[in-house]
């Protein structure tokens, strides 16, 4: 069994001007490529492990053999959030739906969860992503992960991420986060949030 790189479900210069074309391609074939490469060449003597589904070995990351476990959270983890990653995006799509509704009651409102989003972003020093999740009790939380750590080695349900490495906005945006950040907000498919936060409900109530 391996993991497979999957062609990104859009065009790579179908997010310009706010995700630019060159990163969109290097993110993908080079970085994400790696992590794809390095997960598989790290499970390459577990196939018990890599029959799973990716996302279920990152779900049962702290029950790995030690011995793998941190190449598993980089790579493997590296694999799973950029596959997620690049799901949530789209352009002009509207914020609506009852992720919408659920975001205000939580936030306050959408420049208020915006603000709150960007602050956790900004605030993860060095590489690593910003979240925003469902927890076990099924509250909406805006959460930050270090390097590829993933909110699903922690039992939590991602329904957006923001990728904050350089490696993400540094040929476009150089050293201003803050401004890739907002051009994020321009670039998320509440469509399929909306749907993910209808499918997490689903799962913790039938649990
Ligand atoms: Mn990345």
């Amino acid at each position: 069994m391996t993991y497979i790189l999957e062609p990104l479900p859009f065009a790579y210069n179908a997010l310009e001007p706010y995700f630019d074309e060159a990163t969109m391609k290097v993110h993908h074939n080079k970085h994400h490529q790696a992590y794809t490469d390095k997960f598989n060449a790290t499970l390459k003597d577990y196939p018990q492990i890599a029959a799973e589904p990716a996302q279920e070995v990152l779900r049962k990351l702290h029950t790995l053999p030690e011995k793998i476990r941190q190449a598993v959270a980089n790579h493997g983890g590296g694999y799973v959030n950029h596959n997620f990653f690049w799901s949530i995006l789209k352009k002009d799509v509207a914020f609506q739906g009852e992720i919408a509704d659920a975001i205000s009651k939580t936030f306050g409102s959408r420049e208020n969860f915006e603000k709150e989003f960007k602050k956790a972003a900004l605030s993860q020093f060095g590489s690593g992503w910003a979240w925003l999740i469902l927890n076990s009790k099924g509250e909406l939380r805006i959460t930050k992960t270090l390097n590829q750590a993933t909110p699903l080695s922690d039992g939590h349900i991602p329904l957006l991420a923001l990728d904050v490495w350089e490696h993400a906005y540094y040929l476009k945006y150089q050293n201003k986060r803050a401004d890739f950040v907002d051009a994020f907000f321009n670039v998320i498919n509440w469509d399929y949030v909306s749907h993910l936060y209808d499918e997490a409900q689903k799962h913790l109530e039938c649990r």
